[in-house]
């Protein structure tokens, strides 16, 4: 029987317990959308955890969604994160990149030449973002066409070897919330015809593709995923049709690339794990086809965590906001020691306020 904190193998990082800091946005990224001091200083304080996704990262220009998130596509990118990875290593943690495309997420005043969004459609979000004039409406995307997607793996597979050359352990991709990965797997979404519409099989290509291609670059060792099934964030992209379909095929197209990880968000991103408006999910059937290490994440409890490591639910369990406003999340954790209060008002942007303020039990 495995404890929350039991060290763990994940692919080929070898990890000090099973508690996950999670992707999280904070649009504190500097000049040329590059990882500073003040970001180097919130990993480090952080790096306890047995693993940390960094931040949602983009993988070119067009990827962008929004005001000052890091990206992982120039040399000064690379040579940002170096400083957050080599911090991390000194205090013996382990750190992944998570590999973004917002895809329609975006506003064009974000985008080179004021660019429209991409995306499997034509069709826009309900969505908002933020912009350097506040919140706005996303604009209205351009459908890529079939020629393009070629590129687009290209970019995956560069911002990959740029994340190891930055010293990253691994690649998370992001093929969640909503954002361009999910905007081809949905049938809410995704209207094409031809090799990238249509039937499950098609509207999975294009992930399937990306991740061949980055496990061909890096190794399916350093190499996770996340997913989201039932996640409509916040009301803004409609399920898939079946989900439970959907979803179960993706896994099972996964299963032989030898992947580190797969991280699944359960139900509604930062809500319940139980949205009322879908159907049962049975995650614990893409539990069994995935021979990886299964990453668990949303809203869970102390105790929740480690009654789903205990039973075997699942190999790690990553935590969110309770990774911002605690710092040594797993020392508190180990001695069942209250948390810090979050405050919400400093997640997207601004300085050190609400990002390395906050204090260690010790302190
Ligand atoms: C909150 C605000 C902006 C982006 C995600 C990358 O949910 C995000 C995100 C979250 O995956």
């Amino acid at each position: 029987m495995s404890s929350l904190f039991d060290p763990a193998q994940i692919g080929d990082i070898a990890v000090a317990n099973r508690i996950v800091m999670a992707p999280l946005t904070r649009n504190r990224a500097i000049a040329g959308n590059v990882a500073g001091p003040l970001t180097v200083e919130y990993y480090r304080q952080r790096a306890s955890a047995g693993l940390i996704i960094a931040e949602a990262s983009q993988i070119s220009p067009l990827a962008q969604g929004y005001l000052d998130t890091p990206g992982i596509h120039t040399p000064e990118q690379v040579a940002g994160w170096r400083q957050v990875t080599d911090a991390v290593h000194a205090e013996g943690g382990k750190i992944v990149l998570q590999l973004w495309h917002v895809g329609r997420i975006s506003h064009s005043s974000l985008l080179p030449d004021g660019a429209a969004p991409v995306s499997s459609s034509s069709r826009r979000s309900e969505a908002k973002t933020f912009t350097r004039d506040g919140f706005l409406p996303v604009s209205a995307p351009r459908a890529l066409r079939d020629d393009e997607l070629p590129g687009l793996i290209d970019d995956y597979r560069r911002a990959a070897r740029n994340a190891i050359a930055a010293g990253f352990d691994g690649v998370e991709v992001h093929a969640a919330n909503t954002y361009l990965l999910e905007q081809f797997l949905r049938d809410s979404v995704n209207d094409r015809s031809g090799p990238y519409g249509g039937s499950i099989a098609n509207r999975a290509r294009l992930l399937l593709e990306v991740m061949q291609a980055i496990v061909a670059e890096i190794g399916g060792g350093r190499t996770g995923i996340r997913l989201s099934p039932l996640t409509t964030f916040g009301g803004t992209t409609p399920l898939d049709s079946d989900p439970q379909a959907l979803y179960g095929y993706v896994v099972e197209q996964l299963a032989p690339l030898g992947l580190a990880f797969l991280h699944v968000i359960e139900g509604e991103t930062g809500g319940t794990r139980n949205p009322p408006a879908a159907k049962p999910f049975d995650y614990e059937a893409l539990h069994r086809s995935f021979p990886g290490a299964w990453m668990v994440n949303n809203g869970y409890s102390r105790a929740l965590a480690m009654e789903t490591v205990a039973e075997g639910k699942a190999d790690l369990v990553a935590f969110g906001r309770p990774f911002i406003s605690t710092p040594d999340l797993v020392y508190r954790l180990s001695h069942d020691a209250p948390l810090n209060e979050l405050r919400a008002d400093k997640l997207y942007g601004g300085g050190a306020e609400g990002y390395t303020d906050y204090p260690t039990l010790a302190a």
